[in-house]
């Protein structure tokens, strides 16, 4: 299989963590979308939208990081449940990712991220948490009496949700077990690879 993606993007980060974690080879070809390379010609042949991550795998074109987790679970039947109803807890936290966490953390993170990036843009001093609180909370919640998000063991919903949360170095005091359960996905040693070249500091 091929990934096209950046060590910058949290979205490719999710996705290649995924074929690391579950030892699938995987070759990199590295679109570094935040340089303009989405907009090659090429690439938009593999994806028309010129976003990262997209896979490749025969005849599959997949782009979308969270149907990709999907697909690279569903083919391994790990960091997956069981289950239908395990499965469909999955998909509603990818769901969730997707609808509210990725567009709320969008908004207070792409300034400073294209600052760090040196595309311009000046940040806030200060990250401005007051529009994430409602989420934040949601999450500490769910998390004070687990581990991980869906049953006893890491899924591809950790990995999607943790995913944003690499540009931002530091979570606002007082979402304890939000922060624990951070530091649980960013320890992984399949977390670790997929975050090598990248300009952010691991929230580990
Ligand atoms: N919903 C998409 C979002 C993909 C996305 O926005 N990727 C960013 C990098 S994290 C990107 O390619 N940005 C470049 C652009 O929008 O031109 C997914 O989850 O894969």
């Amino acid at each position: 299989m091929k990934l096209y993606t950046t060590p910058k993007s949290a979205n490719g980060v999710k996705a290649l963590a995924a074929f690391y974690h579950l030892e699938i080879p995987v070759e990199v070809v590295i679109v570094d979308v935040y340089a303009g390379a989405g907009r090659d010609p090429a690439y938009l042949k593999v994806n028309p939208q010129g976003k990262v991550p997209t896979l490749v795998d025969g005849e599959l074109v997949l782009w979308e990081s969270n149907a990709i987790l999907q697909y690279l679970a569903d083919t391994r039947g790990r960091l997956w449940a069981e289950d239908a109803a395990g499965r469909a807890d999955i998909n509603r936290w990818l769901f969730w990712e997707s609808a509210h966490w990725q567009p709320v953390l969008s908004k207070i993170l792409t300034p400073m991220v294209v600052w760090k990036l040196g595309l311009g843009l000046q940040p806030a001093k200060t990250l401005d948490w007051s529009g994430v609180t409602q989420q934040l909370s949601l999450l500490e919640d769910h998390l004070c009496e687990r581990d991980f998000l869906v049953g006893q063991q890491l899924t591809i919903a950790d990995l999607s949700i943790a995913a944003m949360l690499i540009y931002a170095n530091v979570l606002p005091d007082g979402y304890p077990a939000l922060e624990r359960w951070r530091s649980r996905v960013a320890g992984l040693d399949a977390w670790q690879r997929a975050l090598a070249g990248s300009p952010w500091v691991s929230p580990g």
